[in-house]
């Protein structure tokens, strides 16, 4: 990562108004979470997390997917946001106007200190009804075991309790996509950070900002389909180029 690089993204987020920082699993890698792209490890080696993460795989093995979700969120209970999440959150503070939108459906945003970041494709932590769409509870700290554990019943008809994420096939939150889109048509700078911006609509929102003549800044070790739109390509990690980036403003 060149100085001069890191220099001019210091000078944009100084001279920023209005900041998006939108987040892609590079974020929580260094927390110790698997991107998408990093193979998955034990049971769900053999399963392409898109083939699971879609409603017919819940529709035909319940158990398997259900097992693979409360397996994610056990896992994100036992670890910590990294230095990439907590300097996010420092240039969020220090920002007269910024919003994190993320793709990431882990807390660590929250835990990092950030203010109601927008969950494109929702949350582990909230489960609801696949039927009548009832939040549901279930119980917290369970250790992440790999296996088929079968949904719980709703309490109110029955119906099996679905994770609170988007799947694939499966339409964004209507508000959220909106805000952020309107958040990325409004700012000054959009950050991007860990994202192979390959899944759509999400992918958009960099873009958006870039048409309505917004800087980009990107940070990620390697390269994605956004080199060609940011003003400033930071080609390292978040942990090691976040915090060295909030140095440098
Ligand atoms: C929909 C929740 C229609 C679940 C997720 C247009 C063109 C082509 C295809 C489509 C299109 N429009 C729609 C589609 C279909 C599909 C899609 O985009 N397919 C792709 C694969 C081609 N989109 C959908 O299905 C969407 N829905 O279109 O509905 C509709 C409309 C109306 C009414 C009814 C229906 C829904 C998509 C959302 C799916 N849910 N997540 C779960 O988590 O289980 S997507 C999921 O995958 C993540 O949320 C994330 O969005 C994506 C993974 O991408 P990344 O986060 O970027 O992670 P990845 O592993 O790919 O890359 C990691 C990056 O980090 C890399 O670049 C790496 O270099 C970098 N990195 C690694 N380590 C670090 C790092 N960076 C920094 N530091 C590090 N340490
Ligand atoms: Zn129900």
């Amino acid at each position: 990562m060149r100085d001069t690089d890191l220099r001019e993204a210091a000078d944009l987020i100084d001279r920023a108004g209005r900041i998006v920082i939108f987040t892609g699993a590079g974020v929580s890698a260094e927390s110790g979470i698997p991107t998408f792209r990093d193979a998955p490890s034990g049971l769900w080696e053999q399963f392409d997390p898109r083939r699971l993460a879609t409603p017919e795989a819940f529709g035909d093995d319940p158990a398997l997917v259900w097992g693979w979700y409360e397996w994610r969120r056990a896992a994100v209970q036992q670890v910590e946001p990294n230095p990439g999440h907590r300097a996010l959150a420092a240039i969020e503070q220090r920002a007269p106007e910024c919003v994190v939108v993320t793709q990431n459906v882990d807390d660590l945003h929250e835990r990092a200190g950030s203010k109601e970041p927008i969950h494109l494709h929702g949350s582990l932590f909230a489960p609801r009804c696949s039927a009548c769409g009832r939040p549901a509870t279930v119980a917290n700290g369970a250790p992440a075991v790999e296996g088929r554990v079968p949904p719980p019943p709703c309490d109110h008809c029955g119906a099996p309790i679905r994770p609170g994420v988007v799947w694939f096939g499966e339409a964004l939150p209507v508000d959220a996509f909106e805000a952020a889109v309107a958040a990325a048509a409004n700012c000054d700078l959009l950050i991007t950070v860990g994202t192979s911006a390959v899944v759509f609509p999400a992918a958009e929102i960099p873009q958006v900002t870039a048409r309505m003549g917004g800087a980009v800044i990107q940070v990620n070790p390697e390269p994605t389909p956004l080199d060609a739109v940011a003003r400033v390509n930071l080609h390292g990690t978040a942990a090691e180029v976040l915090p060295a980036l909030v140095e440098a403003v």
